[in-house]
Formats: C-alpha cells, structure tokens, sequence
C-alpha cells in the first residue's frame, strides 16, 4: 500500500555544529506590508565539529543582502535553496576561522498563518519559534545546541505598536522618523535560537515585582490585549506563587531583572518558554471567576508556573538536538505536577495525571505513532510534543524520584546545574547526575527512554496463614509496538531487555491497616519475573499495587469484587482508593458492553453501595476526593480495554454501557444525590481556591447524574435547576456544567440556554470556545451535522488554533461515540478539516490527524471509512510534512 510517509531523520546521526555563533545582532522594522530583518552574527567555526561550509537554515525569507566582514558575498560563494543557504567561500578565498555573517532579508508576518516564526495577530506582531521557527525570520543555524548571546532592536509605528518587546534587558529606545519608534534590547545569557522572541503591539500592561530570596527584585509585567487587565490577576499571582516554590523546593532563583508574560488569542498551543519574554496562549492567562472555570484557573496556575520553570530545566540547560525533547519537557512536567500537588491536592492533582495519562499517552503508545520519551527517529519534529514526550517523560522521571528518594533527587538536580549550566545537553546527562548523586544504578533503568508502548505487569500473590508469609510475584512485558518495527526496518537495534520498574506496595489487612511498617515498599523490579517475599504478615492481606500510580504501566492482577472494595475503603493510600474504584467499574462496564450496554443486570448492587459509600465520605471528608472517585472510567479508556483484550472497538456499546450505568446509579441513588446537592450548596463567595472547589467538582457531578434521571423527575425538578444555574449562577464553573449537562439534552431549554449563553458572551473569545465545546462534545444525534453547522458560523475561525481545538478537535478526541459514527460522517468531517487546514497550519492540522491513531481497532466496516478518509488526506497536493507523517504512519500499519 501506498503510503508516502515522509524522510525520517535519525537520533544517531547527530553531528555537533561545524559552525558556532557566539553573538547576534537583530534589527527587525516592522512595515505595512513585511517585515525587514538585520542580522548580523559572529561566527566561528567549531573545533570540535565536522568542518565544511557555514550552512544556515532559512525558510521563506528573500534575501536582499549578504556580507562576510563588511564585504558583500559574489553569488558563485553560495547555494541558496527553498530550506537552506549554503556559503563556501568568501569571494574566492577559504572562510576565514572567524566572520561576521550579514544579512538582511524581508518576511511576510502578515500572509504567516502557520503561527510559527513572526507572525501578525489581531493588530500586533508576536513570535514562536520552537522548534523550528527562527530560520522563518532570519538565516540561521536552527539547532539548540548553537548558543549565542542576542541583541534585538525591533522598529515600528509608535501610535500602533506602543510595546516593543524582546528578551533580556530594555538598554535604548528612541524615535524615528515617520512616527516611528524602536527599542533595543539585550539578554546577557547565551541561549539557542528557539528561545528568541518579540513582540510589536498595543497592550495593557499588569506589573508587579518579585523580591527573591538573595534578595534581587525582579520587575514583572502581564501583557494582554487592552481592555482585559481585569482578567490578569490570577496570572500575576500563579508567577509569584511559581517564584516562591522553586526557590524553596530546588533552590532555584530567577535570575533576569525583567519577566513578562504576553498574551496572544493566535497561538498553535499552551505556552512558549522563550527568555524573560514567554508568550501564552490567551486561554492560560485570562480569568475572571465570570469568564473561566476552576479548571481553567488551575490550568492557568499549572500553564505558568511551567513556562517559568523552564527557565532553568529548558533554557539554562538546554536540549543538544531535538530528539533530547524529553530531557526539558518531562522534567519540567514533573516540575509542574509537583507544584500542583504542593499547592492544591496531592492526591487530587496525582488521580487528575493518571487519567489524562490513560486518556491520551496510552493510546499513543498503542498506536501508529507509538514513540519511546527520546524518539531515535522523526520526520517532523512539531508532531514529537506528545502525551509520551511530555506526560510519560514526566512519569519517567518520577520514577527516578520514586528510586533515589526525594534528597537524593535534589542532590541530582543539583548536581545536574552545576555540570550543565548554559550547556545543550542529553537524557543520558541527566541520568547520570542522578545516578552519579545518589549512588543508585540506573544502567537499566535507561532503557524507559529507549522502548516505546506501555509495558504489563501481571502479579500473582499468595498468602500463607501458617508461616504468615505472603508471596508477591512480578513479570512484566512489553510487546513491540509500531515504533520497534519501523526501527527493525530501518537496521537498527532494539534493546528489549526488561525495564527498571519502581513498584510501590502496600498490604492492606482485614481490618484495613497498613501490614508493612513503613506502610508502602517500593519494590525495584528488574528482572522479567521476580518474587518478593513479607514475612509477619499476620492475616490474609489485599495487595495494593502500584501505590500512587508508581510506574506507566497497565497492571494484570485478579482481584476480586471484594478486595477491590476492600481497598476502595481502606487503602492508605488515596489514589489507589480511587484506582480501585476505576477497576471496579471498568470489570462493569467491560460486562455491560458485552451485553451491548442494554438491560442492567451486568451492574452488581455492591457497586451500587459501594458509589453511596464514596459519595457520603465526600460530604464528610475530601469533596474533591469523591468527585474523582464518581467519574467513571472514560470512553477512551474502555476502548483501549476492548483493544487490549483483541476485540475491536465498539464505541456504541461502550456509550451506551456507560450512559445505562450512570441512569441506573442516578434511579439507584436519588435521594442521596438530592441529599448531596442540598448540602453541597455554596455558602461562601466564589473563589478559584481551597475546598470549595472541591465542593463544587461534587455538587455540579452529583447534578449531571440527576440528570440521568427519568423524564419526569428530569422536567420537573431538575431542568428547572439546571437552566437556573445556566442563567444565574456568577461563576463560569457552575454555569458551564449545568450548559455541558443541557448540552445532552434533547429539550427547548437547550436551545434557550445556548442562544442566551452565546449573546451574552459572544465578544469574550475564550468564553465562546467554551460554547462551541459543549456542542461538539453533545451526545444527542446529529452532533456532526451540527459541529458542520458552527464552522459556518461566525463565531468559527479555522485560523484561530482555539476555535478548532474547542469545534473540531473536542468533537473528534472528546466525542469518541460520534466521531466514530458507523456511517463514516465522523471520519469525513475530519478528513475535511484537515484537508482544509493542512496548507494553512500543518502544526494544527496534524494534531487534528491524530484523531485516527486508533482507525485499525474499529470494526471492519468503520475502518473502511476511515481508511477513504485517510487516504483522501494523503492524496491532497502538496500534502504538509507535518500531516503526511502523521497520516503516512496510520496508513503504514
Ligand atoms: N516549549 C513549548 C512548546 C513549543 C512547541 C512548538 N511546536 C511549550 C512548553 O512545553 O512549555
Ligand atoms: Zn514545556
């Protein structure tokens, strides 16, 4: 079959720069119609590197000038191609050892709607240049491991583009003729080019300052588009709040005077780290409680605290090249996760990961683009921020943290700084630190880096009464996946020997205490089968497996209904609690998708019980807890359950199994949901913190499940509720649950609620993602048709990443039932998306591609719509990379 995936460039061909660039001087003028761009570099060629021409990237710039020294370069010194110039000589003579490189070229930010190098939105100009976004602005060597200290003098109509800004430190500004203006700005720290930035528009501006604790005072600034100080708050304190936590937790200070954060509402994705100058996404700096919800404001504490902690895990140590990704994107995950966990719920924050987890990293890794952390191999490196690079690098190194301990993994981090700083840098580095500053051998343990999928762990325990000995035994395996093939293809070796794997333990008794003394034992597993053995155990324990969720992987262990209940109400350790419960329902669901999710004698009263249980422990202790614990497992995760047992994927029966599961809870439990409801009833003002959120998580939870109920207690008193809280409730959160609910429903009140939603809020564009997200997300029939509708609309852009990501990608990602749809409508709306986008924002479009990662596990019929779909994307002309090797690895098989 054919399936044109694109060139794969490979980890073990790296080769250090021949050329370095020790300064760089920016002039950047910014006109009607382009931009002008002086660069002026100090080159050098690299001792340690393979000698040859001074090779610099550059893509869709026009190249107007060309010195070497001061003296312009005779075309016959170089080639110049559509990706690349190429100098030989200067004029005839060999490249002296050092040179000022001049160039000046002219770029068009305003036709740039791929949103990567410089690029207009709204009435502003801003940059994003991970990975590969600098050689769109300038000739360049594009590669982190070349590190250069940078000037920026950036030029524009004062009256339009009053905030000049790029990185570092503000050293002149001055006027120009024409009402022109322009500002010179200088970082004294050398960083690969990725991390430049600029911004040219009109903004307000939120300042404060940050006292650290050597006592310097850093000025920050919140940028956003005018009008919008009122939603800045929560940002500026998230930065301080960031500040503070990695100074006490890893000794970390900021260490520029100035940190800004700019606002930008076109933007390919969350955040970007670049210098004291990081540019956001709109959607993770705006927030008022009557505009964004408590997740939006915890996304928002998360988003910014992660971007400030690249600062050193990012920008200070560096990646060597691009398959490194892992190295800053999952440390600085696990930055951010503990962060989380130290300013809101540990247990919380821990369940939340381990779901998005299993949401989304597990079928990749399952899948066509099935990738280890530090892939050895890709051919467009946009499609590598992924679930694994970032959510299981972030699990990897947990696990170091897990097997060394907390000191020794400061110690580690430490040491890592003190041999890395202002250095491009590998994984193997930073093992070796932790390695080197713990004493605890992680040879093995390298291996998480290297294999794709996500491995199985089945434990076999055994208990006996007369020598008080329980007996845990361990195997793990891990099957290639689609990655290992492709390597196995292209000649390379596969080291598949077992992995490292940190097993938390706990033996829970009959009486539900702790049997260990130290309560949880992480037991290292390193060989393909391993037994442990606890002597003193005196009765009958439940193993609690994998405490804290301690390694990626999907545990094999026959438990029955009664342990699993057992540890849902006695497990120390609260995410196991939960995790219990998940497994619990998902042996329920799995029987009621075998019965094609009718009747309901598949639901055991136990669970019933068992539901009650968590929910009036809720309304005693942890709110939040309960309401994790009352979400069932996700359509996804039973989807890949179905796949991992060899059955193809039934997304209907899956939908309706869940759907009949929460109607029979919702008859089941009535009155203790009303119960709940009542007295979950606010009792203080809003705010984004403390435990009412979780009282709100539950009390809005316990009302989608009352909307499960019959018809008749629906209409008469639950509507009524849920279109109150639509209209009158003050915060977003409340408002948006109760619309997401109604949004599911097939009744005049849907349509009110909606419209009144969308005229109250249509010129707030976060708030309108969020109408246009419950509608994609809706259960009803005829969903597609509408998400069809609402790209017409218009409140849609299919310029604007935010509005395809809240339309196109909650209906294909988040709507697993209907983008599936037996008749191929799902399959083909994407298709038409994606063909439709490719051209204009092949970072975008490719994400949206993902949507097929799982097309072979559908049935037969369904996989021959998403086949047409797939091959009409590969067929498009002048197909992007991004999206061809997306589509080329699904149609590879
Ligand atoms: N480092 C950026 C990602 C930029 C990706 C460009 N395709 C965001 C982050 O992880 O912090
Ligand atoms: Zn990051």
């Amino acid at each position: 079959m054919r399936t044109d995936t694109p060139q794969s460039i490979y980890l073990k061909d790296y080769t250090p720069p021949a050329w370095l660039v020790d300064t760089v001087d920016l002039h950047v003028a910014i006109h009607d119609t382009h931009a002008e761009v002086r660069a002026t570099l100090a080159c050098r060629r690299n001792p340690a590197g393979p000698g040859g021409a001074l090779v610099l990237d550059g893509e869709e710039l026009a190249l107007q000038e060309l010195a070497i020294d001061g003296a312009a370069l005779a075309p016959f010194c170089y080639a110049l191609a559509d990706d690349r110039l190429a100098i030989a000589s200067a004029n005839g003579a060999p490249l002296p050892e050092r040179l000022t490189l001049a160039t000046r070229v002219r770029i068009a930010p305003d036709a740039n709607t791929q949103l990567s190098g410089l690029y207009r939105s709204k009435d502003g100009y801003f940059t994003q240049c991970e990975a590969q976004g600098f050689r769109r602005i300038t000739f360049y060597p594009d590669r982190p491991d070349v590190m250069a200290r940078f000037t920026c003098t950036i030029e524009a109509a004062r009256e339009r583009f009053p905030q000049l800004l790029s990185n570092g430190n503000l050293v002149a500004t001055g006027d120009a003729t024409d009402g022109r203006h322009w500002a010179r700005w200088e970082d004294p720290y050398a960083k690969p080019c990725y991390l430049f930035a600029l911004v040219a528009a009109k903004l307000d501006v939120l300042e404060d300052r940050f006292a650290t604790r050597s006592g310097r005072t850093v000025r920050l600034a919140v940028y956003v588009e005018p009008g919008k100080l009122d939603q800045c708050g929560h940002a500026m304190a998230a930065l301080k709040k960031s500040m503070a936590w990695d100074e006490r937790r890893f000794g970390l200070e900021m260490d520029l005077d100035h940190y800004m954060i700019v606002a930008v509402g076109d933007f390919n994705m969350g955040a970007m780290e670049n210098k004291g100058l990081n540019i956001f996404n709109t959607k993770y700096v705006l927030a008022r409680p009557d505009t964004a919800t408590d997740a939006d404001f915890q996304g928002i504490d998360r988003v910014v605290a992660h971007e400030y902690f690249h600062n050193w895990t990012g920008n200070r140590v560096t990646c060597r090249d691009w398959f490194q990704l892992s190295l800053k994107e999952g440390l600085t995950v696990f930055r951010d996760q503990e962060f989380g966990a130290d300013v809101h719920s540990r247990a919380v924050t821990r369940i939340q990961e381990v779901r998005a987890l299993r949401v989304a990293q597990f079928p990749e890794d399952a899948g066509p683009m099935a990738h280890p952390i530090r892939p050895a191999s890709y051919a467009e490196i946009n499609n590598f921020y992924t679930a694994t690079v970032y959510q299981k690098g972030a699990e990897v190194v947990r696990m170091i943290h897990t097997l060394i301990g907390e000191a020794a993994f400061r110690r580690g981090m430490d040491l890592y700084f003190a041999r890395h700083d202002g250095q491009a840098v590998t994984c193997e580095d930073f093992v070796a630190a932790m390695q080197d500053a713990s004493g605890v051998d992680l040879a093995q343990f390298r291996r998480w880096y290297a294999r794709a999928g996500t491995p199985h762990l089945k434990a076999e325990g055994r208990y006996d009464a007369q020598a008080r000995r329980y007996t845990l035994t361990l195997t793990q395996s891990l099957a290639p996946t689609a990655y290992e093939k492709r390597l196995q293809e292209a000649g390379l070796a596969i080291d598949d020997g077992p992995l490292h794997i940190p097993v938390a333990l706990g033996l829970v008794l009959p009486d539900g205490s702790d049997a260990l003394p130290e309560k949880t034992r992480v037991l290292p597993l390193t060989q393909q089968s391993q037994t442990f053995v606890f002597d003193g155990i005196p009765a009958a324990p439940v193993a609690s497996l994998l405490r804290g969720f301690s390694a990626p992987v999907h545990l094999d262990f026959a438990q029955g209904d009664e342990e699993l209940a057992h540890l849902m109400a006695w497990d120390s350790d609260p995410v196991n609690r939960w995790e219990a419960g998940q497994r619990l329902a998902t042996r329920i669901l799995l029987a009621g998708i075998a019965a094609g999710g009718e009747g309901t004698d598949w639901i055991p009263d136990t669970f019933v019980a068992a539901v009650a249980r968590v929910l009036d422990d809720g309304l005693r202790h942890d709110a939040a807890l309960a309401a994790e614990a009352l979400i069932l497992p996700a359509e996804q995760v039973l989807a890949e359950e179905m796949a991992g047992a060899g059955k193809a994927i039934d997304p209907e029966a899956i939908h309706r199994a869940r759907i009949a599961l929460r109607r029979h809870l919702a008859a089941r439990l009535r009155d203790r949901f009303e119960a709940a409801w009542a007295a979950l009833a606010p009792t203080e003002p809003y705010s984004p913190d403390g435990p009412q959120v979780g009282r709100r998580a539950l009390r809005n939870l316990v009302l989608g499940y009352l909307a499960e109920s019959d018809a008749e207690y629906l209409n008469a008193s639950v509507m009524p509720r849920l279109t109150a809280q639509c209209s009158g409730a003050g915060n977003m959160t409340d408002v948006i649950a109760a619309l997401g609910t109604l949004a599911n429903l097939d009744a005049p009140e849907r349509t009110a609620a909606l419209d009144a939603f969308h005229s109250r809020w249509q010129g707030e564009a976060l708030v309108v993602d969020k109408w246009l997200q419950v509608q994609a997300t809706s259960r009803l029939p005829g969903t597609a048709a509408r998400v069809r509708e609402l790209m017409r609309h218009a409140a849609f852009d299919i310029r604007n990443p935010n509005k395809v990501y809240a339309l196109v990608r909650a209906f294909c990602a988040a709507n697993p039932r209907h983008f599936h749809a037996a008749d191929g409508e799902g399959y083909r709306l994407a298709a038409d998306v994606i063909t439709e986008l490719q051209a204009m924002n092949p970072q975008v479009a490719a994400r949206i591609a993902r949507s097929f990662d799982r097309w072979r596990q559908v049935d037969a019929a369904r996989q021959a719509h998403a086949r047409a779909a797939l091959e009409r994307i590969r067929d498009c002309a002048g197909l992007a990379r991004d999206v061809a090797e997306v589509v080329g690895k699904a149609l590879e098989g």
